[in-house]
């Protein structure tokens, strides 16, 4: 059961105006800021970065360029990383720059500029600057290790930083957007003057990473979706092509939910650098034959996923339900007990950590509630941890197997402290309560001027009450979702509505009066324009 939380009441007036109070925007600068992006605002300094560190990192680059000395691009194995990388690179390719990239294994190396990584480079050959995409703020170590071996550093990062940074070149960092955001304006003052070009890759990786599509992230995936749809990459559109979407049609939830995981795949049960190779190439064989190891790797990461998760749900309805999610097991892959304990919040709703036990040490993955900080959390127990980091909803770390019991005990019993009542209600998040005669297609018309929405810039949600259920119909496979026709009060309007996956469970009849908290939706038929509710809930 979720809790109803109506943000606005309804005054007559703008309809915009609520929702863009609902998100933080108030001042006349903040609405025409929001509501009329522009890509010049993209700076350095509108996200912070350090000027003078950029300076040194562009002129070590170029001075790199001119001498054609051998530059290596560090990435990592995400989304984020991998769209990065290749801005970066093809960006020095094209100025001349004798330049490769790096993504390293989550296997053998785990995330980061490494001294094993940096090991493996030198095995190739001699080595004179390594720059960083989207890791290296923390990376104090290697860091110190590639001086030694005569190699210059320059990090471009997004990651919290620690109090002591890495003893780098130079460092060009910010929290304020994706890590191949960071490497796209980095690319933006290498070319000299502004090209716009890559946005594609940036809005892959800045929707994938979940970073808030607010300020300079918002002006970057409004511009960079119409980029993806007109994109001439023969390797994005070959993926496209394989996962059955229509590229006009691409949004933030086909990047998040269907583009994105195809990426990530890769990294999560193989190796990253065929993802790269897909972005990159310019050969339609290979790019097929890319799209196709993509989309493969998915399905098998789809299966690992639910094996994983329908063996970790029967563990927990074997145990009374405590106050945390706590499951181990060596069957589970390391690439995925990230993916399997969300899941389980979503299932259970209750902070989930999921490990993956290996000969000696397990890899854990934790995710949590609203509310409740899981990094700090487990900070708790670091003595018992080999390693920790995170973010307050999702985090990881390793942990010694001898040391697995202790740290269970250890954490139920914080948990049973910590974990107050309120931290475990499942909130509905909603605009306003909207009268009838506004649902219409003029209104979802205005709020699409809020769009792209995502991250902390959620789609217009809406409460109607008293409606009456003039007809049921359940479709979809075993007849999982309901398509509704909703009468208002006056008799006046009907309403077509949809509500997926409440078909088996819901009590509804028709002639009842109900509640629902629901977004517009369009669909054109037969030339008209209409507009169906999407049901997100019903009472
Ligand atoms: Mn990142």
């Amino acid at each position: 059961m979720k809790k109803w939380q109506v943000e606005s009441k309804f005054e007559s007036g703008d309809i915009v105006k609520i929702l863009l109070k609902n998100r933080g925007i108030k001042t006349k600068k903040e609405t025409n800021d929001f509501l009329n992006p522009k890509l010049q605002k993209v700076t350095a300094q509108a996200v912070k970065i350090n000027d003078r560190q950029l300076k040194s990192a562009l002129q070590r680059i170029n001075k790199a360029v001119e001498n054609k000395e051998k530059i290596i691009i560090f990435g990592d194995y995400d989304v984020d990383g991998i769209c990065g990388t290749a801005i970066l690179w093809e960006t020095l390719n094209a100025l001349g720059a004798d330049v490769l990239p790096y993504i390293p294994s989550r296997f053998e190396e785990g995330y980061g500029l490494s001294e094993k990584g940096i090991e493996n480079l030198l095995k190739q050959g001699k080595l004179d600057l390594i720059i960083t995409v989207d890791n290296g703020i923390v990376a104090n170590d290697a860091v110190t290790f590639a001086k030694k071996n005569g190699i210059d550093v320059i990090i471009t990062d997004h990651h919290v930083s620690a109090k002591t940074l890495p003893d780098a070149f130079a460092i060009v960092h910010t929290t304020l957007l994706c890590g191949a955001g960071v490497a796209w304006l980095l690319a933006q003052k290498l070319l000299k003057t502004a090209q716009f070009s890559h946005l594609e890759l940036v809005t892959l990786a800045t929707i994938a990473d979940l970073v808030p599509l607010t300020g300079a992230n918002r002006i970057l995936v409004y511009f960079g979706i119409k980029a993806l749809r007109e994109t001439k990459r023969i390797g994005l559109l070959a993926l496209i092509n394989k996962a059955g979407i229509n590229r006009e049609e691409i949004d933030t939830y086909e990047i998040g939910h269907i583009l994105a995981p195809r990426f990530n795949a890769m990294g999560r049960l193989s190796s990253a650098m065929d993802s790269l190779r897909l972005i990159c190439t310019s050969d339609k064989k290979k790019a097929e034959k890319f799209a196709e190891l993509l989309n493969q790797t998915n399905l098998e990461r789809q299966q690992l996923t639910q094996e994983a998760l329908l063996h970790a749900k029967s563990k927990v309805e074997k145990q009374s339900i405590k106050k945390l999610i706590f499951i181990a097991s060596d069957s589970y892959q390391q690439g995925i007990v990230g993916l399997v304990a969300g899941r389980m919040v979503e299932e259970f709703y209750l902070p989930s950590i999921i490990l993956s036990k290996g000969k000696k040490y397990s890899k854990a993955s934790a995710r949590s509630v609203k509310g409740f900080n899981i990094v700090e959390f487990l900070r708790t127990a670091a003595d018992l941890l080999v390693d920790i980091g995170g973010h307050p909803m999702a985090a990881g770390f390793t942990v010694e197997n001898s040391k697995l019991e202790l740290l269970e005990k250890k954490l139920y019993e914080a948990a049973r402290k910590l974990l107050k009542k309120e931290h475990l209600e499942r909130i509905l998040r909603i605009d306003l309560e909207l009268p009838t005669d506004l649902i219409n297609y003029k209104t979802y018309e205005k709020i699409q001027q809020l769009a792209p929405f995502g991250m902390s810039n959620p789609e217009p949600t809406f409460l109607t009450k008293g409606l009456t259920i003039q007809s049921i119909r359940a479709v979809g496979k075993d007849g999982r979702h309901l398509k509704l026709s909703l009468q208002s009060k006056n008799s006046s309007q009907i309403f077509s509505a949809i509500a997926f996956g409440i078909g088996e469970d819901s009590k509804i009849k028709i002639g009842d009066k109900v509640d629902v908290v629901y977004t517009i939706e369009t669909n054109i038929w037969n030339g008209y324009k209409n507009i169906e509710l999407k049901i997100k809930d019903i009472k």
